[in-house]
């Protein structure tokens, strides 16, 4: 049986949630990422922003010289949450084979489900029932693999509902240009272009060794799916593989004091998500940006695994004060993420007392942080924080935040 995989993403996710909170935003250039005085990027802009070039990730400085009159926003993620455990609820009633790749992004395969509708129906009624229920627009892809569905979700926006035909896929995909392609980034782009290559139709024509000898085994992977080929599984898990929290300072900073304080907040949201999602982590990531654009991640393993805000710390902070040493540059991004994620039944525990006494601790404060707020507790080092939190609503600047499935 041919297999039919949805992949649906919601258009401008957090502006979106902003616009559906406040209507009056509805049909304007809008941007969540932060005030365009402060340093910080673009999280998510409206279609109408996106009309003057403004784009995720753009500095918001940026985004102000090209859009003045644009809205911005702080932006506010357990609001986000909310939205994304809602949208993802209504996937659901339509088939148990579904994986989230993200916030506002998912996989289901409907193989099987014909009793139901033809895909293009159930498509339909997924887009009707996002915009009635949670009043965001989905946009949707269907094929017989992942690959492309994703692909021609991407293209239908705003408001799409691509299908592409069995069989269909290697037509789909010729014209596109190569970035188009997941798994190809900036520099792969590049790669290919010196090769002459700039449609994925031209890179799914090379013999696979050329591709091979240029790009090693990703060049396999996406020589594969230039030619529409993907055989990965919708994953019915859809749990978190990895957890990260990252920030960019309003000035550069050397501060070694602050930057602690910075890297204990975000640790405590990384745990906080952790225990959410009831994880241990065995890797701990830290990633830092200089003022220069140069950009590190360093990495801790260890046998044991950990949910608490203490050993992530812990570690981040040795992985910091190595880092530090190494380089006196100045930072301009913190980030801290937690990976090789393994269910609460698979960990290794701990025995000792201490780590049984911080796990209740930690747990004591997500539930107030959760009644209350997140800034509703500092802990020791975030204190120094006290001011900045005091200055900002709610969340006291918006992180980007991964959770990567
Ligand atoms: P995307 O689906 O990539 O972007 P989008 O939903 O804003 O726009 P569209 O899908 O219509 O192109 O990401 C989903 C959300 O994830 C986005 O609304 C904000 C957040 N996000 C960040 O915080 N930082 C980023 O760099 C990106 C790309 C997204
Ligand atoms: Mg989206």
């Amino acid at each position: 049986m041919n297999r039919c995989i949805l992949h649906i993403d919601l258009d401008a996710f957090f502006v979106s949630v902003e616009q559906a909170l406040a209507p009056g935003l509805r049909g304007k250039p809008v941007v969540v990422g932060g005030r365009p005085d402060r340093r910080g990027v673009v999280a998510s802009a409206s279609y109408e922003a996106r009309v003057f070039g403004i784009r995720a990730g753009m500095p918001l400085a940026q985004a102000y010289r090209l859009c003045s009159q644009a809205i911005f926003l702080q932006g506010s993620f357990p609001v986000y949450r909310d939205a994304s455990e809602r949208f993802m609820a209504i996937l659901a009633d339509f088939s148990p084979c579904l994986e989230p790749a993200g916030l506002d992004e998912a996989y289901l395969d409907i193989t099987g489900c014909e009793a139901y509708g033809t895909p293009h129906q159930l498509a339909s009624h997924i887009k009707e029932r996002v915009k009635k229920e949670i009043k965001l627009i989905a946009s949707v892809g269907m094929a017989g693999c992942k690959v492309v569905a994703k692909i021609a979700s991407d293209l239908g926006k705003p408001d799409g509902l691509v299908e592409v035909a069995a069989g269909q896929e290697k037509e789909f995909l010729a014209p596109l240009p190569v970035i188009n392609l997941p798994g190809v980034g900036k520099r792969t782009e590049q790669e290919l272009k010196a090769m002459g290559i700039k449609t994925i139709g031209q890179l799914a024509a090379l013999p696979p060794e050329a591709i091979k000898n240029r790009l090693g085994a990703a060049g396999v992977i996406i020589h594969r799916y230039a030619n529409g080929i993907d055989d990965r599984q919708v994953e019915l898990t859809g749990e978190a593989k990895s957890i990260s929290r990252e920030t960019t300072f309003a000035e550069d900073t050397l501060d070694r004091t602050f930057l602690q304080a910075i890297l204990r907040y975000l640790c405590e949201r990384v745990g906080a998500e952790l225990r959410q999602e009831s994880k241990h982590a065995r890797t701990i990531t830290l990633k830092l940006r200089y003022a220069d654009f140069e950009t590190i991640t360093r990495r801790i393993s260890s046998k044991e695994t950990t949910d608490a805000d203490e050993a992530i710390f812990a570690g981040a902070v040795t992985l910091l004060d190595q880092a530090l040493a190494r380089k006196r540059k100045l930072v301009r991004l913190i980030g801290v993420g937690v990976s090789n994620l393994v269910g609460y039944g698979k960990q290794l525990h701990l025995l000792d007392s201490r780590p049984q006494r911080l796990a209740h601790l930690d747990r004591a404060i997500d539930r107030i942080r959760n009644k209350y707020g997140f800034t509703s507790i500092q802990t020791g080092r975030t204190l120094l924080l006290k001011d900045i939190f005091a200055t900002r609503e709610g969340d006291f600047m918006l992180e980007t935040t991964s959770l990567s499935r």
